[in-house]
């Protein structure tokens, strides 16, 4: 059997170890399609959260409080560079995390595409599934927004800040800087319109037998993969059926800001909205099945089989049976 993944940083990794659990026990060959929405210039380098977070989960790398980042982390490169004043001090890298910029960029710089720089770290890490970036192309998440974000601590002055005029934000920017809490009226996913899948992408949804989409955040992670024209098409019009995991339960997103993300969009943070976000396959979406929570059972997405089974991914045994869920859903 062959699974793809569409997935994005910590909740995409999370479900990525139960999906390698379970390939390894029937084997299944795996390829997550990472997105890359995310990713930054920073202080020169260039960085890759979604990537890394995958990364560095699958290769026991990662940080387990934070989500992302490395273990055993330091942080005298971030307090040298604050001692100067270097912009942004709202974003922090590790003296760890720094070596794989450190090697990504260098391997940019050089002439290698983002696929290829991908496999050269995973050769330390060893994920044990193939990990392949959305596209090689520039593709950023930007938010557009108005105000100066202290609206949101005193809401009622209804004039944004006194600044009215929209500007776009970078995805980081917006997340890590001001927490979601800006006025904000949409995303733009700059440079998706012309992006190509990376090489691998659509030879692996191709052939494909089932595509998963992981609980990651639809609107940041899983949106911006979809944004690739020809990677929604191969996906939409795929071999393989599609089946969603909700990364919603009980109204409310297991961690993360998926519910001010969902509002940006006015789509109601739920299981089932999250699934009509979706939508069916039959019906110009993307979904064959949607496994939600069994709290959230009762849910409806009209052309969609859905599944309930217990979603929280509190370790690799309960997360493989999450995704053997999935699997048996349609
Ligand atoms: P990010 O890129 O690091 O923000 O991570 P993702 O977008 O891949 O995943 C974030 C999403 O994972 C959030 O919306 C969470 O609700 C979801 N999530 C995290 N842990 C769990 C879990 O145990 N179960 C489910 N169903 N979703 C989870
Ligand atoms: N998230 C933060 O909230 N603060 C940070 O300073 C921060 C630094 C950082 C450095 C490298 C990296 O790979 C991820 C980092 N993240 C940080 C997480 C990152 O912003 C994620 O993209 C978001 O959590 C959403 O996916
Ligand atoms: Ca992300």
């Amino acid at each position: 059997m062959r699974i793809v993944v569409l997935a994005g940083g910590i909740g995409g990794a999370r479900f990525l170890l139960g999906v390698r659990a379970y390939a390894r026990e029937v084997g299944a060959e795996v390829t997550a399609v990472v997105n890359v929405g995310d990713d930054l210039f920073l202080h020169g380098l260039k960085v890759c959260p979604d990537l890394d977070s995958v990364m560095y989960t699958l290769g026991g790398g990662a940080d387990p409080e934070r989500g992302w980042g490395r273990i055993d982390e330091t942080w005298t490169v971030r307090a040298e560079l604050a001692a100067y004043g270097a912009e942004p001090t709202w974003f922090g890298l590790g003296d760890r995390d720094l070596a794989t910029h450190l090697v990504r960029t260098t391997m940019l710089t050089a002439g290698y595409p983002l696929h290829a720089v991908t496999e050269a770290l995973a050769a330390r890490w060893q994920p044990g599934v193939r990990v392949l970036p959305a596209t090689d192309d520039r593709l950023e998440t930007h938010a557009v927004v108005s105000g100066t974000g202290d609206e949101a601590d005193r809401p009622g002055t209804g004039d944004g800040g006194g600044d009215t005029g929209q500007r776009a934000i970078h995805f980081q920017e917006w997340w890590v800087r001001y927490r979601a809490r800006i006025d904000t009226h949409r995303f733009v996913f700059v440079g998706a319109d012309a992006a190509t899948p990376a090489p691998g992408v659509l030879d692996a949804l191709g052939a494909a037998d089932v595509v998963l989409v992981a609980p990651s955040n639809p609107v940041v992670s899983i949106a911006p993969v979809l944004a690739v024209p020809e990677l929604r098409t191969a996906v939409a019009d795929g071999p393989g059926r599609v089946v969603g995991v909700s990364p919603i339960i009980g109204g409310a997103p297991v961690r993360g800001m998926a519910d001010r993300c969902l509002a940006v969009l006015g789509v109601e943070c739920s299981a089932a909205g999250v699934g009509r976000l979706y939508g069916a396959r039959g019906a110009g979406g993307l979904l064959d099945g949607w496994l939600v929570a069994e709290e959230d059972a009762q849910t409806v997405v009209p052309g969609v089989t859905v599944g309930a089974a217990p979603l929280r991914m509190t370790d690799e045994a309960a997360t493989a049976r999450m995704v053997r869920a999935a699997l048996e859903l349609t």
